[in-house]
């Protein structure tokens, strides 16, 4: 590994896919190699999130600029990290630590420092003349061979994602076709016959929601598992062979003092989790995310117990990507897979080190992009370096989605990648 001379790292408030403010940071480094990257940032986000900086100036996008965070990169950042050598990214981000001085990034805003520190890992990649996906494997002890994950598309949006029209976040589809080329034709073909069925059945507008889901007032939840495997059917293919469901329920923003509020039911822990039993047998789920809330800590193994031997239990607000959490998961079986975001946690290094203990657990990991995303592709390039089990993009609309999965698709034509499985 060549040594890291940062010449220059620069800040900028960018627009998300929502319209809402986020990062770009460059980075250039003394061999004049660019590094570009921007950040993304999320609508149900985890109480243990590292902090996002938001101006908080209601004249401005109302309250969520990103102006201090853009002065974060190229003011105090820039000028503690510039004209220094760092030996490696571990080192670049190790240092972003040491300069926040907190574990949450509460002062410099861990939006800045993710952006800095990808745009650091795209001009080291650019140095050395790797691909990025290559340049992520290598931050690996042990590298995995890169290959391409199993993406997890979204169909179905809820939650905070489409205005609650249904407390569930996210009914996806994954594809089991053995190359990218095939998974996403697959999905193409399920959304545009649930996008016709939608529209026939509810009169439902091809709008679409945060991550270009398609969002029907569906009058029960049970209808948004029918309409999914009705989709699949009338798209030629065969529900639970090949095209396996699996939802985000993203429990904690439905939770309450008094239990959670699944529209007009108001049900126990225990209750919930035989609700989730029964539609994992009803529709032969391949895994169930944050199906309890964050901070309930005392059901997580139950659920995990029940239906962790067959499905993968995906814990994403639960674990934050943050090793302290994952630890304890693994320690009370609370989880079997992580929903990996380096955003949540705010540096490439600490997010690797997130997954590697998820994959000494024995976990899967699924490496996700966040609700508001840019055009940026670097999520894929981290997903295959990482060797990550699946990727969790969103739908298959929209460019934001789109630039990840045709990242996919390029590095399985042209570079020779092969799925995971
Ligand atoms: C999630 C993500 C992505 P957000 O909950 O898994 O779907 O949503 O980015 O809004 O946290
Ligand atoms: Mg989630």
């Amino acid at each position: 590994m060549t040594e890291l001379v940062i010449r220059e790292l620069r800040g900028l408030e960018i627009l998300d896919s929502r319209g809402r403010p986020t990062l770009l940071a460059r980075c250039e480094l003394a061999s004049g190699a660019i590094g570009r990257a921007s950040e993304p940032s999320g609508a149900s986000r985890g109480a243990a999130e590292a902090y996002e900086l938001r101006d908080g100036d209601p004249r401005r996008h109302r309250g969520r600029g990103c102006l201090r965070a853009a002065a974060s990169i190229t003011a105090t950042i820039a000028d503690a990290v510039a004209g220094r050598a760092f030996a490696d990214q571990a080192a670049f981000d190790a240092a972003l630590l040491a300069l926040d001085g907190t574990s949450t990034f509460a002062r410099l805003g861990a939006n800045a420092t993710l952006a800095a520190s990808l745009a650091v890992a795209r001009a080291a990649a650019a140095a050395t003349r790797q691909p990025l996906y290559a340049y992520a494997a290598g931050l690996a002890a042990v590298p995995h061979a890169p290959r391409l994950p199993r993406p997890m598309i979204n169909l179905f949006s809820g939650g905070k994602h489409a205005g609650g029209q249904v407390p569930i976040q996210d009914l996806l589809i994954i594809p089991q076709a053995d190359s990218m080329a095939g998974i996403l034709e697959q999905a193409t073909a399920v959304f545009h016959a649930a996008a016709e069925l939608g529209a026939t059945r509810y009169g439902m507008r091809l709008l679409t929601a945060d991550e270009g889901g398609l969002a029907p007032p569906f009058p029960t939840l049970e209808a948004m598992f029918d309409d999914a495997s009705e989709a699949i059917v009338r798209a030629g293919l065969r529900p639970g062979r090949d095209v396996r469901l699996a939802i985000d329920v993203a429990a904690s923003h439905f939770a309450t003092a008094d239990g959670y509020v699944l529209r007009d039911q108001l049900l126990s822990s225990r209750q919930l989790i035989d609700q989730l039993a029964r539609w994992a047998d009803d529709y032969a789920l391949a895994s169930i995310e944050d199906g309890l809330a964050e901070d309930d800590w005392a059901h997580w193994p139950v659920l995990c117990a029940r239906l962790g031997a067959r499905l993968t239990i995906i814990g994403d607000d639960l674990l934050c990507t943050n090793p302290a959490r994952i630890t304890r998961a693994h320690e009370c079986h609370a989880a079997n897979g992580l929903l990996l975001k380096v955003n949540q946690i705010g540096t490439l290094s600490q997010a690797l080190h997130a997954g590697q203990l998820a994959r000494a657990a024995g976990w899967q990991v699924v490496v996700s992009a966040r609700s508001g995303e840019t055009e940026d592709d670097w999520l894929a390039d981290v997903a295959v370096g990482w060797a990550g089990d699946q990727i969790k993009v969103g739908s298959v609309t929209q460019s934001e989605r789109l630039a990840k999965y045709n990242r996919l698709l390029e590095l399985e034509a042209f570079d020779g990648l092969r799925l995971a499985d």
